[in-house]
């Protein structure tokens, strides 16, 4: 294969000829090997969910076999396949939010795990109705917990919507019947209406999937990412480095893949330790470098400053460096592959999870009552592996860029008071931001967000889009691998107003921030949510009559059918640049692609051309500004 297909990232270029000379397989060796993927699982029109099947149906009308054995038709499977996915994606991140949510329960003075932003804690609290007066703030943070956990299964009512969604939203939702009730509850639901014999009618499977969806965006993620803030603190701008250049050639150099900051958060402090670096030192490494990978990679850049050494299609590249002692990983994203290629090298693949335990890697199950002295025992083993390198196998590419990140909620508006011109604007809110977009000096704002797929060129497709939003006046927010593609290509710089247009570039220059900005791992899509309804809100409109648009241009994971549908449910247009298995089904493909508008006045666009893409993008948002130039 050439290489250059592969990836536009020079980095993932180098490490994959090395790969393939080093014997190692990868990724895109193993797509080559599956030779043409099935076309009936891709356009979703293969059912096994019961055992008179797998039933595969024809994804033409009136040609071919067009009814599974009960009689479902292609309608029917490609939106029960659609419903379970956002099931899967909704399930994982609201689970890591539960789990979030348990850390806080257990937080207390003298733990490892300590309240970092009680203005936060206090803010959520109200949300929950917890009385804070007089109360010690580690028994707010308890209460809050509990009201938070409480939430997941509460038996009657609607799921705590937080504030930030506009009145008009909360109607669409309430006319469409997609407000949800529990967290846990509609996930079990949504399983059981794609149980054989259940939903045959693929408008009330997509209005399912979005309610599902919902407990998602504004449920699991909105409290993944809250309670993250509070325990570990809320985000602030600083510099970082991302690529495979982070990796340090004389340390003791561990990667940190997967999702929750409860574990990574804890690497970090316990790798400060004075007994673990003079270990390394003893062992002869200059000291310990830990490097993220992924969007545990972007939770550790955002709250320390820790290096990137790259997104979702070079996990396996960084233990192709041959410098990786230790890989620890948590949960979501991660290849099985990694073990085995991990024996290739030195490398310790070490799973921490009980939802991740994967064949032939070291299981060191994290235990959160421990957290510190546990994060310290999985250090140890990193350090004490270093003398194991074999340094003939070790290159490591050169390539590395700098940006900023950090830009929670709290950091964007303190970046906007920089430009609050004290007759007209209030500080401490967006409104700036909404003046902008008003006059049309930033003609929208575009959300680039999600994952790398190899049916994509790597990174090329989130880059080809952001430059193209950039130059016309569109201010990008990222987050999960896409936001790590813009950090590689150095678009989180601010001399990354280069690619701008004059107004982004007056907007940037003002409030002194990159015209990308990064606001965190794909959990953190709900501060994007939140940041939309709170502009909506300044302007009296409803989230979907804002000039903004989002894109997944390099999907894969089953988290990301879960976020566009929440997005598009939220009135935000989505563009997706790999196309869902749902074509084989001319009803859900025209519900996704065309009737949701009528319903919460947003759609899913597919477009697998990035340059399309962008122009569609931007045709939507001239479009959309109608609404907000009535204000003018
Ligand atoms: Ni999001 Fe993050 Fe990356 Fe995709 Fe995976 S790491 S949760 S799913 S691949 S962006
Ligand atoms: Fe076939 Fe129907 Fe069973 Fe699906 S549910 S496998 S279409 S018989």
């Amino acid at each position: 294969m050439d290489e250059t297909t592969l990836s536009v990232d020079l980095a993932t270029q180098e490490l994959y000829v090395k790969a393939r000379n080093d014997g190692s397989e990868t990724l895109w060796d193993r797509k080559a090997a599956l030779k043409n993927q099935c076309g009936f699982g891709e356009q979703g029109v293969c059912c096994r969910i019961c055992t008179m099947g797998p039933c595969r149906v024809s994804p033409i009308p009136g040609k071919g076999v067009q009814k599974g054995i009960c009689g479902a038709t292609a309608d029917v499977i490609a939106s029960r396949h659609y419903a379970r996915m956002v099931a899967g994606g909704s399930s994982a991140h609201s689970d890591h939010g539960r789990h979030i949510a348990h850390v806080l329960h257990m937080a207390s003075r003298d733990g490892d795990y300590q309240i970092r932003d009680e203005k936060k804690l206090l803010n959520v609290a109200a949300r929950w109705g917890v009385a804070t007066e007089g109360k010690d703030i580690y028994q707010v943070a308890h209460d809050v917990a509990e009201a938070a956990l409480n939430d997941f299964g509460k038996p009657f009512g609607s799921m705590v919507i937080p504030p930030s969604i506009t009145k008009q939203r909360l109607k669409v939702w309430e006319d469409n019947d997609i407000l949800p009730d529990a967290i846990d509850k509609e996930v079990v639901s949504i399983m059981h209406a794609t149980h054989m014999g259940c939903t045959a009618d693929a408008e009330s499977m997509i209005n399912l999937s979005m309610r599902t969806s919902l407990t998602d965006g504004w449920g699991g993620s909105y409290i993944g990412t809250e309670f993250s803030d509070i325990i570990f603190g809320t985000p602030m701008p600083r510099e970082i480095e991302a690529n495979m250049g982070v990796i340090e050639k004389n340390m003791v150099n561990i990667v940190l893949h997967g999702h929750e900051p409860s574990l990574s958060e804890m690497i970090v402090v316990a790798a400060d330790d004075p007994e673990l670096k003079a270990l390394a030192r003893g062992v002869g490494a200059e000291g310990i470098n830990l490097v993220g990978i992924c969007c545990t990679g972007n939770e550790v850049a955002m709250r320390h400053g820790i290096k990137i050494a790259g997104n979702f299609n070079q996990q396996e590249l960084a233990i192709v460096t041959g410098a990786v002692e230790a890989m620890i990983v948590d949960v979501q994203c991660i290849f099985p592959s990694l073990a085995n290629l991990a024996q290739c090298y030195h490398t310790k693949f070490i799973t921490t999870s009980k939802l991740a335990k994967i064949k032939d890697a070291v299981h060191i199950e994290f235990d959160e009552n421990n957290a510190y002295e546990c994060a310290k025992g999985i250090i140890r083993k990193a350090v004490e592996n270093y003398t194991n390198r074999k340094h003939e196998k070790v290159s490591i590419p050169t390539h590395k860029s700098t940006g900023m990140i950090g830009y929670s909620n709290q950091a964007i508006i303190g970046q906007l008071d920089r430009v609050v011109n004290s007759y007209t604007h209030k500080p401490g809110t967006f409104e700036p931001l909404a003046q902008c977009l008003v006059s049309g000096v930033l003609r929208g704002a575009a959300g680039v967000v999600g994952c790398n797929n190899p049916k994509v060129k790597g990174d090329h497709s989130h880059i080809e889009i952001i430059k193209k939003m950039l130059a016309n006046d569109v201010i990008v927010v990222v987050t999960g691998c896409a936001a790590q593609a813009a950090a590689k290509a150095g678009l989180l710089s601010k001399d990354a107003v280069k690619y701008c247009g004059v107004g982004l570039q007056k907007v940037c220059e003002l409030a002194d921030i990159p015209p990308v900005l990064h606001m965190g791992s794909c959990v953190d899509n709900s501060r994007i949510l939140e940041l939309v309804g709170e502009v909506a809100k300044i302007l009296g409109l409803d989230m979907s009559e804002l000039p903004v648009v989002g894109a997944a241009p390099e999907w894969m994971s089953e988290k990301a059918v879960a976020i566009g549908t929440y997005v598009v449910s939220s009135g935000i247009d989505t563009f997706l640049g790999v196309v869902p298995p749902v074509t084989g089904s001319p009803e859900v493909t025209d519900i996704l692609t065309n009737r949701l508008e009528d319903w919460v006045g947003a759609k899913f666009y597919f477009e697998t051309d990035p340059a399309v893409a962008a122009e569609k993008m931007l045709a939507r948002i001239e479009e959309k500004r109608a609404k907000i130039e009535a204000l003018n």
